[in-house]
């Protein structure tokens, strides 16, 4: 295979042509990407109002792998009834991810009832030769609503993932809790919570500070444990802009990533020819080291007195406690315990000193940790030590990864509501909510193994995919009376996260909706999606299937429990935007959106004023232990569990990672040098053993990109290796660091 050496450039160019050969022809291809709909993958924004492969800045054409990836999957053909007949469900289990997505459209409710008269089912009933079979819409209502009305409410679940709209995000919330339950949570959870926990400790806001033309104007930008060259490759046209002013980019990354060495940026000529450099410095700590490496950064700056004493004492507190903490820590304990040189710290802290405007923006490397929310804390106190929140130009950014995930949480899609919003629902439609806890995601999971919880709902998403230890995951759901997933296509959760009872919905997309739906982007800007025509017979649209399911399950509750919520009127998105609007601060403008198209700016949530959401208007520092480095034992690696640019989460489109130049997903990154000191080759067949447990036959793949010391695997296959511990803040699981064994497999003779 040639070796890659730029991200984006021809080969992005070809796969869109190759793409839109496979839609059906270059025309209805490029006229569903150019629909006024907001994108369907990441959170960058794109699209809307505005028209596709737009961003908020009115930039045109900004498109990207995965989203043709995406668009693509929805215009397949239908799975037909044939296929259920063909294929059990022990088959699907054996279907890759890949197959199952190439499978096609669900267009027919299905049923799977585990063991029932089969043969080969296990003593749980599991198993055996089952099938789904199709079953009317109007009996798989009847059946979800019977199921709900026998289970206790706090024994359900309502997962969701964050590619549908506000409008079913925030129905489907509603449902549950008027049903009686707060167990209500979304894929955040093993995403970003870490980010919005973070922020919120210090801004008193859990989302970016600022907004796209911000980052048009800042002359650094910091980027932190995150491959946006594969992930949100628009960001890059940024970068290559910032490069081009003369601005710096410092990437922090364990990884040395193509992408983010050089990118060819299709839209611009000279930079699709040449090629643009993104990093200005490039700082390769270990796995979980960079609390300890943005603490030496902060240290620096204050031994050289280049922070902002000023704007620190006026509009941040507990500075005097950082200021002490970081005299306190040990140049030794940051070195040891980041991986980093002092030289380069030295460097990072020389660059930001002299910058203005300056960017911190942070994906997964960052949340994906023990100590997620310790880390975000930590970029915010270095942006606040020199006054980098609370100005144009300047702020806090995590990068968002699916396309309405920040919508989801906006609009009540939480555990425990913000307290406005509770009290808002409850006087907006005269409602009695439930005060009990609500369960994050993992102890959703937890309590399905523990047979604690009955029934899982899950709006979209891969729940079984996207756990960590699989196979404890697969055993929890398959511990459920019933589960209920509403889904365009199908995957392994599908397959894998069965319970004695499954049923699968077929919902349209987004671009194939009747009625307008709203997404928001990580810049905290509500975009409107028009929808349109649909494709196939046989879905329905989000928001139908919810009301009609509340409706059914909540029909027969005695007068005067019941809540005075009129269901089938809640089929139009207009009507649930205007719940919206009443009850989510600085979601008004909202209400009007269907009628005056106009896309807005979320009220409360960008600071260019350091006046911040706090209660004192204050922004919080905060002060930290350095945690030791994992997987420092004899024989042990530091495995980070990440994604190609061939794949979107639990949905795998290639097996080749085309930047990183590695032809199939079952391997381990390792440095040459560790594959010498494991005693092992290049090449090699291992088995790979973490806390969850064991993966075999995996190949060894020299990459010399990786710092020495840690290894990589990709995501979700390696999840049968990820432990189940979370970050006690955020409840996040480490899914950068898992602590692992690699030894050679013995030859069969
Ligand atoms: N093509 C594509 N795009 C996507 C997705 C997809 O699956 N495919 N998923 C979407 C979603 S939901 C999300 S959340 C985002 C995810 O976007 P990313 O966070 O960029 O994705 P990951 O593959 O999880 O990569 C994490 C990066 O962090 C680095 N890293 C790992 N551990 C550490 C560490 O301890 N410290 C530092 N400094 N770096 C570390 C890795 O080398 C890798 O480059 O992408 C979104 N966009
Ligand atoms: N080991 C490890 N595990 C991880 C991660 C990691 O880096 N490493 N990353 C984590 C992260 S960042 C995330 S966000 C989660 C991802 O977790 P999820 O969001 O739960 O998973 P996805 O794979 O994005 O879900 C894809 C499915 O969504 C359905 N879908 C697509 N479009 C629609 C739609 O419009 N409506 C509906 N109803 N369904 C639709 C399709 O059926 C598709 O199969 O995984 C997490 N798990
Ligand atoms: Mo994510």
């Amino acid at each position: 295979m040639r070796k890659v050496t730029t991200g984006g450039g021809w080969p992005a160019i070809r796969y869109s042509l190759k793409k839109a050969r496979q839609a059906g022809g270059m025309w209805r291809f490029f006229q569903a990407m150019r629909s006024r709909n907001a994108c369907k993958t990441c959170a960058l924004g794109m699209g809307g109002q505005r028209g596709g492969m737009v961003n908020e800045a009115g930039r045109w054409p900004e498109v990207c792998k995965k989203s043709m990836q995406a668009m693509v999957a929805d215009m397949q053909g239908a799975i037909t009834p044939e296929f259920w007949r063909s294929y059990s469900v022990e088959q699907l289990r054996g279907l890759s991810p890949r197959d199952l997505e190439n499978c096609g459209r669900l267009v027919n409710p299905v049923v799977y009832e585990a063991g029932q008269g089969e043969a080969g089912r296990d003593e749980t009933g599991q198993g055996g030769g089952g099938h789904y079979r199709p079953i009317s819409w109007d009996e798989a209502y009847e059946r979800i609503a019977a199921k709900l009305r026998a289970t206790a409410p706090d024994e359900s679940f309502w997962y969701f993932s964050g590619r549908s709209g506000n409008e079913a995000g925030f129905l489907l919330q509603l449902f549950a809790r008027v049903y009686g339950t707060n167990n209500v949570n979304n894929c955040s959870y093993y995403c970003h919570q870490a980010s919005g926990v973070g922020l919120t400790s210090v801004t008193g806001s859990g989302t970016a500070t600022i907004t796209l033309e911000d980052l048009d104007s800042s002359d650094l930008i910091f980027l932190i444990g995150g491959n946006p060259a594969s992930n949100h490759p628009r960001l890059m046209t940024t970068l290559k802009d910032l490069r081009r002013r003369g601005g710096d980019v410092i990437v922090v990354n364990t990884i040395r990533e193509t992408g983010l060495v050089n990118f060819s940026v299709p839209s611009d000529p000279r930079s699709l020819l040449f090629g643009s450099k993104i990093a200005s410095q490039y700082v390769r700590p270990h796995i979980g080291g960079d609390l300890a490496l943005l603490t030496g950064v902060a240290k620096r700056l204050l031994e050289r007195g280049e922070h902002a004493e000023a704007f620190l004492g006026e509009n941040c507190k507990g500075w005097p406690e950082l200021r002490d903490r970081l005299s306190a820590t040990t140049w030794e304990e940051i070195l040891s315990r980041s991986g980093a040189e002092r030289s380069a710290i030295d460097e990072m802290a020389d660059r930001y000193a002299r910058a203005k405007r300056v960017v911190f923006a942070w994906t997964m490397g960052i949340t994906h940790h023990a100590h997620g929310v310790e880390n975000v804390q930590a970029i915010a106190n270095l942006a606040l030590m020199r006054g980098m929140v609370g100005k144009p130009g300047a702020g806090l950014m995590p990068i968002r990864g699916h396309s309405n995930v920040q919508g989801i949480g906006s609009v009540g899609v939480t555990p425990r509501l913000k307290e406005a919003v509770f009290e808002r629902l409850e006087s907006h439609f005269g409602l009695e909510l439930p005060t009990t806890e609500g369960r994050d995601t993992m102890a959703c999971i937890e309590g399905a193994a523990a047979g604690e919880l009955k029934m899982g709902f899950c709006l979209g998403g891969n729940l079984y995919g996207s756990n960590p230890d699989s196979a404890y995951a697969a055993k929890a759901l398959q511990n459920l009376d019933t589960a209920v997933y509403l889904s365009t296509t199908l995957n392994t959760g599908h397959a894998h996260g069965t319970a004695r009872e499954t049923i699968i919905l077929p919902v349209l997309a987004r671009d194939e909706e009747p009625q307008a739906t709203t997404q928001e982007s990580m810049f905290n800007f509500v975009r409107l999606s028009d929808g349109g025509p649909r494709r196939l017979e046989g879905p329905r649209s989000e928001v139908e299937v919810i009301a009609q399911i509340a409706e059914a399950a909540l029909r027969d509750r005695p007068k005067g429990d019941a809540a005075p919520i009129d269901w089938a009127s809640m089929r139009d998105t207009g009507r649930i935007r205007e719940a919206i609007a009443a009850i989510v601060p600085g979601y008004e403008r909202i209400a009007e959106i269907g009628r005056t198209k106009q896309e807005f700016q979320i009220a409360g949530r960008t600071f260019h004023e350091p006046r911040f959401a706090t209660a004192t208007g204050k922004a919080q520092l905060h002060t930290h232990a350095l945690p030791e480095l994992a997987g420092r034992g004899d024989g042990e690696i530091r495995l980070m569990t990440i994604r190609s640019e061939g794949q979107f989460n639990t949905v795998v489109y290639e097996e080749h990672d085309l930047y990183r130049n590695v032809p199939s997903r079952d391997v381990v990154l390792l440095h040459p040098q560790d594959i010498e000191r494991l005693g092992l080759k290049g090449g090699d067949r291992v088995t790979v053993r973490g806390p969850a447990g064991a993966l075999g036959a995996v190949r060894v793949h020299p990459f010399e990109e990786i710092r020495p010391g840690n290894g990589a695997m990709y995501y979700p296959e390696a999840n049968a290796l990820v432990g189940r511990g979370v970050d006690p803040s955020s409840k996040t699981p480490a899914f950068k660091c898992v602590v692992v064994t690699v030894t050679p497999e013995l030859a069969i003779v």
